[in-house]
């Protein structure tokens, strides 16, 4: 079973990943990830897919022209687990 963070854990995943936002609402982090061109964004959305499938969980994310909208948070739990920091930070590795 996957369980949601403690408040502690989130404060520590927080300054890990200044970049992320948490999003209340659903619980989750989200970052917005800019790139030259469709290409290059389509080419990170392709590479976070390979990762997210490897981990089994997945973001929920939109695309436009160069602009890629990522929110993560784990269905299973309802809320932020360490499975979203964990891959935030792959995502940040990419980046
Ligand atoms: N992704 C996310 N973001 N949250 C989940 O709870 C989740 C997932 N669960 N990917 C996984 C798949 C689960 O449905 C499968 C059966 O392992």
């Amino acid at each position: 079973m996957v369980t949601k963070l403690d408040d502690a854990a989130r404060k520590a995943a927080f300054a890990e990943l200044p970049d992320w936002t948490h999003e209340p609402n659903r619980d989750g982090i989200t970052r917005t990830f800019e790139f030259d061109d469709f290409v290059n964004a389509f080419g990170f959305m392709s590479s976070v897919a390979l990762l997210a499938e490897k981990a089994d969980h997945h973001p929920e994310w939109s695309n436009v022209y160069n602009r890629v909208e990522i929110l993560l948070t784990t269905h299973d739990a309802d809320g932020l687990s360490q499975r979203d920091i964990d891959l935030a930070r792959q995502i940040e590795a990419l980046v």
